[in-house]
């Protein structure tokens, strides 16, 4: 394990970062660890900072933080590990190329952040040929599961399981993807009862539009679900149509942890009367990036809006749902995505997030963490990432 010297405050942070981050192929290869900046909670003082929180790590970019809590009580850090492949931007996120994950740990929020070796690439998975993006992880008798969506050769997304004895990997992936998975964004909740259920799905370039009638369609007219937008089938004064948005997918995992016990269902999200939540209500429908924690009894089921940008959620009293919309979570990061994970640590809560603070570019994005607030009557205080602005 390699160690590198400590740095102390964000210029000298943001400094080495950029010379760190030259958005190169991932080459990270011996374990690392620096030190984390200070985490600062939505109370703190005003700082010169635009941003809430510093970056976890400079010297790779790192997004879509999955995080968990294990038996060791450390914090493990799954994000997605972004290089800049040179590949242009559009709205199905091409850019997004990336091809390995490197896991995250640290003792405690604030405390130092180890960056291990490479936990999985590309060339691993045999049935895998491109973008590995974000993934999660599950530990059952004592083994470590690695959930990843990756495009298969015909550049359609399912989504894989790995194996390791080692939380931080490397993991061993399974030939196939997973039976029955599709689209991307998987996250596996482990309930109080000690079932696991997968969520997973994401519309526009996470395909989900595509999987409607329960077969891929490859037509490229369905790109986005903004054909549910078209004002030919409107129903309403404004020429929206009513139709109901694309909902996330649930699925109990199997004992093994590595295929479906069941065909995956909806997750519906409902409105404040009981209404599923309509694909045109952008600011509230599902887009991606699916995570659900129980907090007391309730389950709250938090996901992104994608072109709305906001990590929102929805409140349920079992796994399947449904869930009811109840607020923000995350208000819009810098870069396009925003993606989370919410998690608790020595009795508090905290979000980790992203966004693009080291290089400025939407698809070379950075974690940060910083601490949520449950109000009492169960309502999640609203994270404002860029107070400075
Ligand atoms: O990182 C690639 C994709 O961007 C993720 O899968 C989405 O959730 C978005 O963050």
């Amino acid at each position: 394990m390699r160690k590198t010297s400590l740095m102390n405050g964000s210029a000298i942070m943001l400094a080495a970062a950029l010379a760190a981050c030259s958005g190169d192929a991932p080459t990270t290869s011996a374990e690392t660890e620096v030190a984390a900046p200070p985490v600062e909670t939505a109370e703190a003082e005003p700082t010169e900072s635009k941003y809430l929180n510093e970056p976890l790590v400079s010297e790779i970019f790192t997004a879509d933080p999955s995080v968990h809590v294990w038996e060791d009580g450390r914090i493990y850090v799954y994000p997605s590990h972004d290089y800049d492949a040179g590949i242009p931007e559009d709205d199905l996120g091409s850019q997004y190329a990336m091809r390995d994950y490197i896991v995250l740990s640290m003792d405690e929020v604030g405390g130092e952040v180890t960056i291990h070796d490479v936990a999985l690439d590309v060339d691993d998975v045999a049935w895998a040929a491109q973008q590995m993006w974000a993934p999660d992880a599950a530990h059952k008798d004592g083994k470590y599961y690695l959930y990843f969506p990756a495009k298969d050769a015909d550049g359609v997304f399912h989504i894989g399981a790995a194996v390791s004895d080692s939380p931080t990997g490397p993991f061993t992936a399974e030939p196939e993807p997973i039976e029955g998975s599709f689209s991307m964004d998987p996250t596996v909740y482990e309930d109080t009862d000690g079932e696991y259920y997968m969520y997973f799905g994401g519309i526009w370039g996470g395909q989900l539009q595509r999987w409607a009638t329960g077969e891929y369609d490859a037509d490229p007219n369905l790109n986005t679900d903004l054909v549910n937008d078209d004002p030919l089938t409107s129903d309403d004064e404004a020429g929206q149509p009513d139709d109901v948005a694309l909902m996330p997918k649930i699925a109990k995992m199997g004992d093994d942890m590595v295929s479906f016990a069941e065909a995956p269902k909806d997750v519906m999200i409902l409105d404040e009367n009981g209404e599923p939540i309509k694909a045109k209500d952008h600011d509230r429908r599902f887009f991606e990036a699916a995570w659900v924690n129980k907090i007391d009894d309730t389950y709250y089921l938090s996901y992104s809006t994608g072109d709305t940008h906001l990590i929102v959620y929805a409140t349920g009293d079992n796994p399947y749902g449904p869930f009811t919309y109840q607020g923000v979570v995350n208000l819009p990061v810098e870069g396009w995505t925003n993606h989370h994970s919410i998690f608790e640590h020595d009795g508090k809560y905290y979000l980790a997030y992203h966004d693009v603070q080291l290089s400025g570019k939407s698809h070379l994005r950075n974690v940060k963490i910083t601490e949520l607030t449950l109000n009492d009557d169960g309502t999640i205080e609203p994270v404002d990432p860029m107070p400075g602005e």
